[in-house]
């Protein structure tokens, strides 16, 4: 399942996202290190889904389906605030590192308002700059995968360059924070470090690949939380205006685009819109139907539209039969287009809302 975690300065209402967005009732309060562990929760992205068009009535298994909108399943995580100096100074326990390495992506709370000093603490004076908060804890990250590479200066001592390549070395080095060989080899692109040798890499080689390398493998989504308050809307011009890189969600955006609403309702739709930015446009994934019979669109309980199933662009039929069942992927013949009839090999790349029965042997 899809791993999203909620980060950021303590006291920013990282709870306070997660509890909207997962029903649950994490303790909320205005006062620093509420959270004191990983809290786990499911939450859903939501989709139009294929049951009006194909003029149906679905019997979802793994999902939802509620006004013809299915809700799909992933796992968010609500992580203990930080501060500025956190892992390099103060040190966070290591049950927050290994579940950070776990993540797929990430959402960056942020207290628009300035009312959140360096202690952590609650002011009410809204002078505190919520873009040098930004810095400070993105930075905390950035510190963290620098810690891999210099601990593993030993290690590349030793490497033989002839028979080891820089991408190797960078895949051992990082092998715990789940972040595969693409995204090793974008980051030497993007920051031009390929043909240099690693044990060669200076304090800002280092740096550098450490900071677009945190980007490129957890990609990430900022929401400016407090919008009510202080010196929020100021405060956000100035973000969207310093930070117009990183998509930047707030109240105020959704709500214009949206019908007001009471507020509870509101609250969630702002933080679906967020949830589905992050998982369907940056990460990227697609919603899949897989049926087993193709005149009435079920399973082999009779269940129509049973289950919608998350997969990265570029995932093909062959991995949608080994999502399914791993024993299935070899015995995979081709897939039919539940909509066309075509028939589509094992290498055919997943669309959006495809509905798939798969041939086996
Ligand atoms: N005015 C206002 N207050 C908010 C908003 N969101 C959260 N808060 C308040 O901010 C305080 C901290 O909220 P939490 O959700 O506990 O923050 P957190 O980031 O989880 O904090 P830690 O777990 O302690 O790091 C609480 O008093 C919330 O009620 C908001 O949008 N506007
Ligand atoms: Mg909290």
């Amino acid at each position: 399942m899809i791993k999203i975690g909620i980060f950021g300065k303590t006291n920013t209402g990282k709870t306070t996202f997660f509890n909207v967005a997962t029903l649950q009732s994490g303790k909320v309060l205005p006062s620093p290190f509420t959270t004191k562990n990983p809290v786990y929760g499911i939450s859903n992205i939501s989709s139009a889904c294929v049951c009006k068009e194909l003029g149906v009535k679905d019997d979802p298994r793994n999902s939802l389906c509620i006004d013809n909108v299915r809700y799909v399943p992933f796992e968010l995580v609500d992580l203990p605030g930080l501060v500025k100096g956190s892992w390099s100074g103060k040190g966070i326990g290591n049950e927050f590192l290994d579940v950070f390495s776990r993540l797929d992506a990430l959402i960056h709370i942020i207290d628009v308002s300035g009312s959140v000093d360096i202690e952590g603490g609650i002011s009410d004076s809204f002078d505190n700059d919520p873009i040098t908060d930004y810095f400070d804890i993105e930075n905390e990250l950035v510190v963290w995968y620098m810690k891999d590479i210099l601990k593993s200066k030993n290690h590349m001592m030793k490497v033989n360059k002839n028979t080891e390549k820089t991408v190797d070395i960078l895949m051992e080095i990082f092998k715990e924070k789940k972040i595969n060989k693409e995204e090793i080899k974008k980051t030497l692109d993007v920051t031009k470090l390929r043909e240099k040798e690693i044990i060669k890499w200076d304090y800002n080689d280092q740096e550098k690949f450490s900071f677009y390398l945190r980007y490129i493998s957890k990609p990430t989504i900022i929401i400016a939380n407090k919008m009510d308050i202080g010196n929020a809307d100021q405060n956000f011009m100035q973000m969207k205006k310093k930070l117009g890189d990183i998509k930047i969600f707030s109240m105020t955006e959704t709500e214009t685009l949206k019908e007001k609403v009471d507020g509870d309702t509101q609250k969630q739709t702002d933080v679906q819109s967020a949830l589905n930015h992050l998982i369907l446009k940056i990460l990227d994934y697609r919603i899949v139907y897989p049926i087993e019979k193709m005149d009435t669109l079920t399973d082999n309980q009779n269940r129509v539209l049973p289950d919608a199933l998350l997969m990265r662009r570029g995932s093909t039929l062959k991995d949608l039969a080994e999502k399914i069942h791993s024993e299935l992927a070899g015995e995979c013949l081709y897939g039919i287009n539940a909509r066309t009839g075509v028939h589509l090999p094992n290498n055919y790349q997943i669309q959006d809302k495809d509905v798939l029965m798969l041939v086996t042997s």
